[in-house]
C-alpha cells in the first residue's frame, strides 16, 4: 500500500506490558510515500521514497473537504506485533480510521466530554469496560466521533498494523463559529446601536460578579441575536480565510488540460470571454462568495466589498500549513456590493449570456466575467460571432 501526502507518519512501538508507551513521530510537510515492502517487526520500521500511487489520499481527502467545508487531515500509524502506541486517550476530531495492512484490536469507551474540543489523554481509573471492542481487518472503516476514548493495539497473530487516520472538524463547533462571527457583527450593531456604544459601569471591571449589570448585558446580546433573526449579512472573518487558503485545490492529474504547473494552477480555456460569450460557472466547491470590510489600512471609509475567495490556486505542500509557516494568504477577487446579483447568478451554475448579467454596465459585465474566467472560475462555453 502507498500513501502519499503533507501528512505525519507516526510509528508507534511499546510493550503492551509497558505503562509509558513510545511513540516515534515524523512530521513530514513535503510530499513523500511509504512503501509496500516496508517491513516493520520489533521495533523496527523504514519506508522509501517511491513515486508510485501518490495522488491517491490527496483525491480522497480533497473530496472529502469539499464534502464537510472543514479541513481534512491525515495521519498514518504502523504498530508492530504485539504492541499498542498510543494511551487510551480521545481527539478533537471526527476520524475516519481505514486499516490497510495487518489487524488491529480497538477498545472504545463512553466519552467524558462528549464532542470534545481538545485532545487529552484519558485519565486510568476511566478507562474501565469498553462500549465498543473490536478487530479491525485490511479494508475495514471505523468512524467515532470528537471525544470517545479509544486504545488500539496489534495482535501477536499480525506481523504489524498499518491504518490511515483521517480527521475533521477540527475547531468547527458552534462555538468556534459564533467566536469566529462576533467580532464583525458587533462591529457593525454597535455602529447602529447607541446602547452598544454607552460606556460600561464605574469599576465594571473590577468586578467580575456583574449581578447588576447582567440584565444590560443579556440585553444587548439579545439585540445581537435579534439583528441575526432579522436576516443581517454574516461575515465569517478568520474560518473561511483559514479553510479557503489552507485547504486542497482540486485533484487534477498532471496531464488534465485543466491545470498545468506544479502547483495546480488553473487552466483557464482557450478565448476570454466577451459580452457576446455565453459562461458557466465550474469548480464551484472550491469557492466562496463572502462580504466584508476591506481591511483598514486600504480603505479608512471601511467599504463593505465583496470577496470571492478560491482554492483554485492553492498548493499541495502548503495543505494545513500554518500561516507562520510561510503558507501563501487565502487567493481571492474583491468586488463592489453592486455586483452581488451578477455573481448570484453565475453562482446558480447554469450557462448564461455575459450581456445578460445584472449589471448597470457592458464594461462591468464583460470585466466580471473576465476576472472570473482569469482566475479559473468560469469557462468560456462558447462566444457568438
Ligand atoms: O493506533 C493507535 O495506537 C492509536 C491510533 C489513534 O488514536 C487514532 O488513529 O486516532
Ligand atoms: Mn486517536
Amino acid at each position: 500500500m502507498d500513501f502519499y501526502l503533507g501528512i505525519a507518519v507516526l510509528v508507534t512501538h511499546s510493550n503492551k506490558a509497558s505503562s509509558t508507551p513510545v511513540m516515534v513521530k515524523r512530521e513530514v510537510s513535503m510530499c513523500f510515500q511509504l512503501s509496500t515492502g516496508h517491513k516493520v517487526k520489533g521495533n523496527g520500521h523504514s519506508w522509501t521514497n517511491t513515486e508510485k500511487d501518490q495522488d491517491k489520499l490527496w483525491q480522497i481527502m480533497e473530496k472529502l473537504e469539499c464534502f464537510f467545508g472543514t479541513l481534512v487531515g491525515c495521519n498514518v500509524y504502523i504498530t508492530p506485533s504485539d504492541s499498542q502506541g498510543l494511551p487510551p486517550h480521545h481527539d478533537d476530531v471526527e476520524v475516519f480510521i481505514l486499516q490497510v495492512e495487518g489487524e488491529k484490536h480497538w477498545r472504545l469507551y463512553e466519552p467524558l466530554v462528549p464532542l470534545a474540543r481538545q485532545y487529552d489523554v484519558a485519565p486510568e481509573d476511566k478507562v474501565t469496560t469498553p462500549s465498543h471492542e473490536f478487530l479491525l481487518k485490511e479494508g475495514d472503516l471505523l468512524y467515532f466521533p470528537r471525544g470517545v476514548i479509544h486504545q488500539a493495539d496489534t495482535p501477536a497473530s499480525s506481523s504489524h498494523s498499518t491504518h490511515v487516520t483521517i480527521s475533521c472538524y477540527q475547531n468547527t463547533s458552534w462555538a468556534d463559529y459564533i467566536q469566529d462571527l462576533m467580532p464583525a457583527l458587533l462591529h457593525d450593531a454597535a455602529n447602529e446601536n447607541v446602547n452598544l456604544r454607552k460606556g460600561i459601569p464605574l469599576q465594571q471591571l473590577l468586578h467580575l460578579d456583574s449581578t447588576s449589570s447582567g440584565s444590560t448585558l443579556a440585553g444587548l446580546l439579545k439585540d445581537l441575536a435579534d439583528r441575526i433573526e432579522g436576516g443581517c449579512q454574516l461575515r465569517s472573518c478568520e474560518m473561511l480565510r483559514d479553510f479557503m487558503g489552507h485547504r486542497l485545490p482540486p485533484f487534477m492529474k498532471d496531464s488534465s488540460p485543466l491545470y498545468q504547473g506544479k502547483k495546480g494552477t488553473a487552466k483557464k480555456s482557450v478565448h476570454p470571454p466577451n459580452l457576446n460569450s455565453t459562461i458557466k460557472l465550474q469548480h464551484q466547491d472550491y469557492a466562496a462568495i463572502t462580504v466584508d470590510h476591506v481591511p483598514k489600512m486600504l480603505d479608512p471609509t471601511e467599504e463593505l466589498v465583496i470577496y470571492v475567495f478560491h482554492a483554485l490556486n492553492n498548493s499541495r505542500e502548503s495543505h494545513m500549513v500554518s500561516d507562520t509557516e510561510e503558507s501563501p494568504p487565502v487567493t481571492g477577487l474583491r468586488f463592489p456590493l453592486s455586483h452581488m446579483n451578477a455573481l448570484k447568478a453565475i453562482w446558480e451554475n447554469k450557462p448564461l449570456r455575459v450581456k445578460d448579467l445584472p449589471l448597470e454596465s457592458d464594461r462591468d459585465k464583460e470585466n466580471l466575467a473576465i476576472s472570473l474566467w482569469t482566475e479559473g472560475l468560469i469557462e468560456n462555453v462558447h462566444t457568438e460571432d
